[in-house]
């Protein structure tokens, strides 16, 4: 990953992929209650919420980041969002609008599947009643398996014989074919090495083949499932199918329109938000008029805040978008390392009373090396410094809380 990690919002029209979108992002991408609303990919900014370096030394006020922003200590890091069209069954096979958008996906880190827990959608995105959604989790990562093994089938026969010919090792012939995919080398060990796959390659069976993308899809696109429009009430079923089912830790409960409503109600001044919190803040709940609200007169939109409240705050904690991108970084073992000019006193430079203005997202256990190259390109470094102007070793690798602010000395 050379650049923000990019996050896709994947799933079956209308299930709230262009609101969800919406809520984490300043786009005004379009959204409707029927299938195919969007058709071109969306790409827009949002913010993850991480642990600024800046609060482990009290440096909280003088903390400005070149990109995102920082409040007391909470850091908002960039990542790219994508949004596309839905994908509906059959889509591999030029279903819906089929292989377009899945090729709109090639680039992505990490995928969030936006799925619709309020039954009131099937597999089309077409209006119904009493879905059941836990379908929609599995069907919908088999179209993006078979989309990538229909992809590799189609050159199976000059693969094998290029591989033969060449003496190539597997890992490279693989790397060739999914360099598309923005996938690497280490990719493509990991997924080999996540099946224990050493048979040779030209001996693969069709299984065989399908195994190894299924182990390619879990490496490339790791996923987690945003279990949406939790605000509507027949929700529960649906959230209870699919939790029993999959792993919590991948599984995020969210109500993107709630979110879009509230940052809506926060630009008009009705109410105040912390972005991810447990409820809003109305005039009537500030008496000391801490935050300057304005007085809520309309009966229908205190109604509304009221139902939010019940649907939503007192039964699920919060409108969960915020949770979702965390989860996805998570599924990517991101970890941010704050790059510094001065390694003592944290700063770019001497007339700036700024600190920690840079941080890059990475992988954990990324080596120092590569993030290096990351960061600087081609500009040649002499000696990286870690805390206390103590030299890191190239080799030495990247982990929560170590090596993860660095000075790079520039020189040959
Ligand atoms: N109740 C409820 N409705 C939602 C939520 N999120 C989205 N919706 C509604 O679901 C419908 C579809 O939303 P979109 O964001 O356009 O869905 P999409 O997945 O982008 O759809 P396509 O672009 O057609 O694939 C709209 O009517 C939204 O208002 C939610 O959290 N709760
Ligand atoms: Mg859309």
């Amino acid at each position: 990953m050379g650049r923000d990690p990019l996050i896709g919002l994947v799933g079956k029209p209308s299930s709230g992929k262009s609101t969800m979108l919406n809520s984490l992002t300043d786009a005004t991408a379009k959204t409707g209650a029927f299938p195919f609303t969007t058709i071109d990919p969306n790409k827009a900014t949002g913010y993850l919420q991480i642990d600024c370096a800046c609060a482990r030394f009290g440096l909280q006020k003088h903390c400005k980041p070149n990109y995102g922003s920082c409040r007391d200590g909470k850091r908002f890091v960039p990542v790219m969002l994508l949004d596309v069209a839905g994908l509906v069954p059959g889509a591999h096979e030029g279903r819906g609008l089929g292989n377009k958008f899945l090729d709109d996906l090639r680039h992505a880190d990490a995928l969030i599947h936006v799925v619709d827990v309020s039954g009131s959608t099937d597999a089309e995105g077409k209006a119904t009643e009493g879905y059941d959604a836990l379908q929609d989790v599995e069907w919908l990562r088999g179209e993006i398996l078979r989309w990538i093994e229909g992809n590799l089938k189609e050159k199976w026969g000059s693969i094998k014989r290029r591989h033969v010919s060449t003496k190539s090792t597997s890992v490279a012939t693989l790397q060739n074919q999914f360099s598309g995919y923005g996938s690497t080398t280490a990719v493509v060990q990991r997924c080999l090495d996540r099946i224990k796959l050493t048979e040779p390659l030209e001996n693969w069976s069709d299984q065989t083949v399908h195994r190894m993308v299924s182990s390619f899809v879990d490496e490339k696109f790791p996923t987690v499932l945003a279990l949406n429009k939790i605000d509507h009430p027949d929700s529960d079923r649906c959230i209870y199918r699919i939790s029993r089912k999959y792993d919590p830790e991948k599984i995020v409960l969210t109500s993107a329109i709630s979110e879009v409503f509230i940052r809506k109600l926060v630009k008009q001044r009705f109410v105040h938000y912390e972005e991810g919190g447990d409820d809003v803040i109305t005039k009537a709940e500030d008496p000391e008029d801490k935050y300057h609200l304005k007085e809520i007169t309309d009966e229908r939109l205190q109604m509304r805040i009221d139902t939010l409240r019940d649907m939503l705050f007192y039964r699920w904690g919060s409108t969960g978008v915020i949770r979702a991108l965390q989860a996805a970084a998570n599924a990517l073992h991101l970890i941010p390392v704050f790059s510094v000019r001065n390694i003592h006193n944290f700063k770019n430079s001497d007339t700036d009373d700024a600190v920690f203005k840079d941080c890059t997202l990475v992988k954990r256990g990324t080596p120092v090396e590569s993030v290096v190259r990351r960061i600087m390109g081609d500009i040649p470094v002499a000696f990286i410094e870690g805390l206390g102007g103590i030299r890191v070793a190239m080799s030495d690798t990247v982990e929560e809380g170590r090596n993860d602010i660095l000075c790079f000395k520039l020189g040959r």
